[in-house]
């Protein structure tokens, strides 16, 4: 059975919830953020390096890093389900492969580095316009691409909406989302879906973005 090294009020809620979407059996082993540092408990590092979450066990392998566990899982066991076709002509699945990697890849730096530098106070003043211009960048570009659709990926929910899901949520958190209301429309219509809230329910409170 999948193993989901899950810890609270992160990535890995994306994960409880795409094995709900699946509908296939797995195991969560819980791990609490340090009330103090937010970091991940060291035992962690003991199934992956990288000591972050999600990671995930399946069939002998350990795979780490959202994008990647999307990628395997929907890849593995969705027959068709989650994502177009896996055709390298076809402009669907051109486009899932790109919101796949545009969540981790461009869209949560800044957001992150917002977090960050918001520690340095009066220190980081500085970084904060660049910091600033490029979230809103990354918010007005998903805006623009998801239009009055209801999903990103012809215009069919999938794999890429659940990975995109913890940008929302993020920017939830630490404010562009309610500038766009096309996203929160979106953010609404996930959070609403019953494999959501059953993730929730497994895999214990998620308060990111609220
Ligand atoms: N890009 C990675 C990021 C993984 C990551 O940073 N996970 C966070 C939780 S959202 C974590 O484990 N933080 C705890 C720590 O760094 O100690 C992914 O998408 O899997």
């Amino acid at each position: 059975m999948i193993e989901v090294h899950h810890l609270n009020n992160s990535r890995s809620q994306r994960i409880l919830w795409l094995l709900e979407e699946l509908g296939m059996d797995y195991e969560i082993v819980h791990y609490q953020r340090d009330p103090v540092t937010r970091l991940a408990p060291p035992a962690i590092k003991a199934v992956h390096p990288l000591g972050k979450s999600p990671v995930i066990r399946d069939a002998g392998l350990v795979v780490a890093e959202s994008g990647t566990i999307v990628e395997y899982l929907v890849g593995r066991y969705g027959n068709g389900r989650l994502a177009p076709a896996a055709d390298y002509k076809s402009a669907d699945y051109v486009a899932y492969l790109h919101w796949l990697h545009f969540a981790e890849g461009s869209a949560m730096l800044p957001l992150l580095l917002k977090l960050y530098v918001s520690r340095l106070k009066e220190a980081g003043a500085p970084l904060a316009p660049r910091i600033e211009s490029e979230i809103k960048n990354h918010f007005d570009y998903m805006s623009a691409a998801l239009g009055d659709r209801d999903y990103f990926v012809a215009n069919t929910f999938s794999a890429a909406d659940i990975q995109l899901s913890f940008v929302l949520d993020a920017g939830g958190a630490r404010g562009p989302l309610q500038d766009y209301p096309n996203l929160v429309r979106l953010d609404e219509r996930l959070r609403a879906r019953p494999t959501y809230k059953r993730a929730i329910e497994r895999g214990g409170p998620y308060e990111l973005g609220r």
